[in-house]
């Protein structure tokens, strides 16, 4: 018997542990879920700065997800950084080879300090090759202004950019408000097609903690592979995110690293 649900994250290294691959993994566990892992890229970086990204060979990033997958299929994939056009490629044709779904993309372009993750000709592909896979879109408004080819700076505007990028191909789009004007809630917006809802938590003061757009769809996925329905496992991960970064702490110095496992016991 396999004692928890299994997810899977296809995503970036980060040594500080506050975003990427290292975060995703620390989601899934203190969500009580079993972590698969394949690394696409590797940076140099701590919670201020990136010094160094290397991505690796499309043909070694299909071989982690065939090994990862070869003992159980997850019940939920988080793909976050995919670094450039061949990565993307290798990975939206091995998903549908293996005929993966609850699939949950966090579109990364930038590190939250600015470092590129994803190629220009990245972008392009991933629009083509993954956007139609995909169950859950997770972009920021910046992202999602390059998705859809509109300005996004408020609420009307974020509506239009889910229409727009809801017809590339995903099931459910989560446009993150997080960057919209102080003072108003942290608003996110969520489009399955038919009915947008609106999912909105207090701003916490303060705390901009770096990782947490890789927190959000990390929690999807878990909570997918727990078998939630995707507006379930959007308002769950909310929640979780939200906790983390009210219990938020900085290590020795630069920015706040979430807590992620601040995790209430009933969703352990
Ligand atoms: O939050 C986006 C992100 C994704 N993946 C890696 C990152 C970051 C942000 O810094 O480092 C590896």
């Amino acid at each position: 018997m396999i004692p928890r649900p299994i997810a899977l994250s296809i995503a970036g290294s980060d040594p500080s542990g506050g975003a990427g691959l290292q975060a995703d993994l620390k989601t899934f566990a203190a969500l009580g879920v079993y972590g698969l892992s394949a690394v696409t890229l590797i940076t140099a970086q701590d919670s201020s700065q990136v010094y160094a990204t290397q991505v690796l060979e499309p043909a070694l990033v299909t071989a982690q997800i065939r090994a990862a997958i070869s003992q159980a299929r997850p019940g939920g994939v988080k793909i976050g950084a995919l670094g450039d056009a061949g990565i993307v490629e290798a990975v939206a044709a091995t998903l549908a080879e293996l005929s993966l779904d609850a699939l949950v993309l966090d579109p990364v372009i930038l590190s939250s300090s600015g470092a590129r993750l994803l190629s220009e000709a990245g972008e392009a592909m991933m629009c083509r090759e993954l956007l139609p896979a995909v169950a859950v879109l997770t972009p920021n408004l910046r992202e999602a202004a390059a998705i859809s080819g509109i300005a996004v700076t408020g609420e009307a505007a974020m509506r239009e950019a889910a229409r727009i990028i809801h017809g590339m191909g995903p099931r459910v789009v989560v446009i993150k408000g997080g960057h919209l004007a102080a003072g108003t809630p942290a608003l996110d917006l969520y489009f399955d097609g038919r009915a947008f809802e609106s999912i909105e938590a207090p701003r916490l003061p303060g705390a901009d903690p770096h990782g947490t757009g890789c927190a959000f769809s990390a929690a999807i996925a878990a909570w997918l592979a727990r078998g939630e329905t995707p507006l379930s496992a959007v308002r769950h991960a909310k929640r979780f995110v939200t906790g983390a970064i009210a219990h938020s702490f900085v290590l020795g110095h630069g920015r706040p690293l979430l807590n992620h496992l601040w995790v209430e016991q009933d969703d352990r």
